[in-house]
């Protein structure tokens, strides 16, 4: 199935062939780095956010120097839905869920991330930092994980092998760029985690 996987949208999106596989995904990451934006930019049916304002006394903790356009966080979750195109009948429809980055949220992420297939992680390389609870969450609950550098036009340059040593990744970890606003982008990246955790699954089952 993998090989044939691309991101040309079935004929009837709306509609969930019976025997299609349901493949749940976590996207994670740091507060601001285009979770929302990523979900919102690729799901086939109106995405689901649970925002709410940001607040003074919250602007003590959600720290939106870098995205001054941002005026909500994640409290919850976000929720969307993509089918790929493999070709198949059924082809698998992904469930993507959001998880808030900010680790007083880390029962909420507990609580989506049981039953995961496989976790996008997003990076901000103006602060990388950011997403390391995030990233330690993703190790902790064993899933496959791919991480994705959302590419922001005025972060500074960071060669993979530096962003791999800095997160320690493991070798089998694959790292990717994104940007989170395209459409195209944020699907290729979601491909990329299929295809990690199929190739995860084939190895343990092996
Ligand atoms: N330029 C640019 N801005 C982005 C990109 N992704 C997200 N943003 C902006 O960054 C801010 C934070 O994104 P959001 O998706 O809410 O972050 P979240 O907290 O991870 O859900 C928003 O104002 C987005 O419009 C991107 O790829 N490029
Ligand atoms: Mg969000």
């Amino acid at each position: 199935m993998d090989s044939a996987i691309s991101r040309t949208p079935p004929s009837s999106p709306g509609y969930v062939p019976a025997g299609s596989p349901l493949v749940k995904l976590i996207v994670a990451g740091g507060f601001g780095v285009g979770k929302t934006t990523l979900i919102q930019s690729v799901s086939e049916v109106r995405s689901l956010h649970t925002e709410e304002a940001l607040t003074a006394p919250s602007a003590l903790v959600d720290r939106v120097d870098f995205t001054p356009d941002k005026t909500s966080t994640t409290v919850s979750m976000d929720f969307g839905r993509l089918t790929l195109s493999t070709g198949a009948a059924d082809p698998p429809v992904l469930y993507l869920f959001g998880t808030p980055g900010q680790t007083r949220f880390k029962q909420v992420w507990e609580d989506l991330a049981y039953g995961a297939h496989g976790a996008l992680l997003i990076l901000d390389l103006r602060r990388p930092d950011d997403s390391y609870d995030a990233l330690d969450l993703v190790e902790r609950s064993g899933v496959p994980y791919v991480v994705a550098v959302n590419d922001f036009p005025d972060a500074p340059y960071v060669p993979d092998a530096q962003v791999r040593a800095g997160l320690d990744l493991a070798d089998h970890t694959p790292l990717i760029h994104c940007n989170a606003r395209d459409r195209n982008s944020s699907i290729d990246a979601l491909i990329a985690l299929v295809r990690h955790v199929l190739d995860t699954y084939r190895q343990d089952a092996a």
